[in-house]
Order: C-alpha cells, then structure tokens, then sequence
C-alpha cells in the first residue's frame, strides 16, 4: 500500500487511521470529508479535500486522478443519524458507496492496477436473541439487523463481495466491527457510543446519564487494536483471504463495569443509568462475543489491549491528558 485515500477521514476511524499508516511509512493518504483537517493532523504526506461523499464530480476526480492502490471507505451515518435520517442514510450509506465502488473499478481498469476497497462494516449487521447472544457469534450467523443502519452495511457487504467477484482489478475487503474505543475523538452517532463517552464525561469532571441497563453486555475492541486490524487486512496476500466479510472482537464488558473502572479512574464522576427503550433494543440485539478465529488465521491479527488495559492504559491515561490540555 503506496497511495491511499480515506472517505470520512475526520471520524474516529478516519483519525485513527491516518495515525496508523503514517506510523507504517505510507507515501501519501488523500482525505475526503466533510470537515476540515483536524489540528492534530499535521503530516505532509496527507492531502486534505473538504467536501461530501455525495459530490459525484469530487469523488470520480479524486479516484481517477489519483490511481489508488486502496480506498478506505468510512464516510457514513452512524446507527442512531441513520435512523433519525433514513433519507440522508440511504444517499450516504448506500448510493454513495456504490458509487465508489462503481468509480474505483472504472479508475482501476483505466490505470490498469489493482486497488483494495477496506469497509468497515459493524455487529449491527446481527440481531440476536437471548440463547444465541449467550454463544460466540460467526460471520455465518444470519439475521436481519433491527437498525436500518445494520441493514445497510449488510447490503454494502453483499453488493462488494458480488461485485469485486466479476472484476479483477478491484478487491473488497470487510470488517464487521465491534464498539470501539478511542481516547482521540468524542464518539457521535452511534449506539455504542456510551462506553466512551462515561470516560469522556467523567474526565471533563461532567455527569453522565447511561441511555443503557447497567447490566447490558456488548463487544468491543481498543482504537489501536481496530487500526492494526485495517492496516492487516489491507496488506494481506489476497490467496491468505478465505472470506471477503470478517468479524471482529476484542472483549466482552458490560456498562456497569465501565463505570466501575470509570469511578475508579476519577473518583468524582457521576454516572447514573436510564435507559431509553429503543436504544436498550438494538444493544440487547447485538452481539457480546463476536468469534474472529478466521480473521485472526487468515491476517494474523491479535488484540494487544484486552479490557483493563484498554481502560487503565490507553483510554483513562490518554483522555486526562488531552482535558489537560484543554483539546476538546
Ligand atoms: C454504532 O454504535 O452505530 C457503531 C457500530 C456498533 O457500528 N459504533
């Protein structure tokens, strides 16, 4: 992986990312969003474009000019904005997605190269019952996610997967993510989101009202564990790959430990639990145990941070730090 460009790239994925193959010696990362480049984004290997997703002229010019090697696609509606945006949701999360794909196979047959699309697909594609979410869940589980944003990513799996089998220049490559856990950005959009956002309320010394039960139980997985695991897939032989589609888990932790291990980190914080019943919904249909044997044999990935440590020495240390300083 040479040359790269990120859709979303201002997004806790995007910043993630960006981090993570700078550290890996890229050449250059072009980011297409909707925001500016963030302060802390300061490498003259990243080319900057601010527009949307939705602008077909910006995107058909960013890919064909540029001849990417991979595409990592993360601009996207969020489980909560997609069902409060079922239009918009539909425009970003689907039309657009196919139309990147559709404009990457165009670029990479004209450039005569081979170019990787990495989509982050998420646990929402799941909707378990109570016996199944007991069990460990396999990418051959189906069902029909409750969200429409579950919905979404499984039809932008489907539509990949089809379509890079009849086109040889083009790869796709997907994982379905659990929670993530990142000390850089304040989570927004998502379901998940309250694991985060207790430690981030809790360090600004803020009271925070959990929309969950303390007792609901969910996966999830540390930012740098999450980035390892594109930065992998994307630089995997493509003869090591058994699946196109592949789950991810880094540990299993219910909502009332997370403010255990919160109280214990800030002993002033405030955290109280009222759960919204459309929200309780969707977390009691997703998966608290995802099995990622497949993806851990075919790129030879591990999680490094397991749930103290993602805690006590990534999420607590890093976020008290950048309150601190004053980076909101
Ligand atoms: C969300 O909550 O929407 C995301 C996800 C699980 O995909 N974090």
């Amino acid at each position: 992986m040479k040359n790269v460009l990120i859709t979303g790239a201002a997004g806790e994925l995007g910043q993630g990312l960006i981090k993570g193959l700078l550290d890996n010696n890229i050449n250059s990362i072009t980011c297409l969003d909707l925001q500016g480049r963030p302060a802390s984004i300061t490498s003259s290997k990243v080319i900057w474009k601010q527009g949307s997703i939705l602008d077909q002229d910006l995107l058909e010019s960013l890919i064909f000019k540029s001849g990417f090697d991979a595409i990592f696609h993360f601009a996207a509606l969020l489980s909560a904005t997609a069902t409060n945006n079922p239009a918009l949701a539909q425009q970003v999360n689907i039309d657009a997605s196919k139309s990147l794909i559709n404009c990457a196979k165009d670029s990479a047959d004209k450039h005569n190269q081979h170019c990787i699309i990495i989509f982050p697909s998420s646990m929402a594609v799941y909707n378990l019952d109570a016996s199944a979410r007991n069990q460990a869940v396999l990418e051959s589980f189906k069902s029909t996610a409750i969200t429409l944003y579950g919905r979404q990513k499984f039809e932008i799996e489907e539509f990949g997967t089809d379509f890079c089998t009849r086109s040889p220049n083009i790869g796709f490559r997907s994982i379905r993510f659990p929670g993530i856990i990142s000390s850089d950005t304040v989570p927004v959009g998502g379901t998940s989101d309250y694991a985060s956002l207790m430690a981030h309320n809790a360090a600004q010394g803020k009271p925070y009202s959990c929309f969950v039960s303390a007792p609901s139980t969910l996966s999830f997985v540390a930012m740098p564990d999450a980035v390892d695991a594109l930065v992998q897939l994307a630089s995997t032989d493509k003869e090591k790959l058994s699946q196109s589609v592949y789950n991810l888990h880094g540990f299993t932790i219910s909502a009332q430990e997370i403010a255990d291990y919160t109280k214990s980190a800030f002993p002033q914080a405030e955290i109280s639990f009222s759960p919204i019943a459309e929200k309780q919904q969707i977390i009691d249909s997703w998966p608290a145990l995802l099995d990622c044997s497949a993806f851990c044999k075919d790129v030879g990935w591990n999680a490094k941070l397991g749930k103290e440590d993602t805690f006590f020495r990534y999420l607590f240390p890093k976020i008290s730090e950048h309150y601190l300083r004053g980076i909101e």
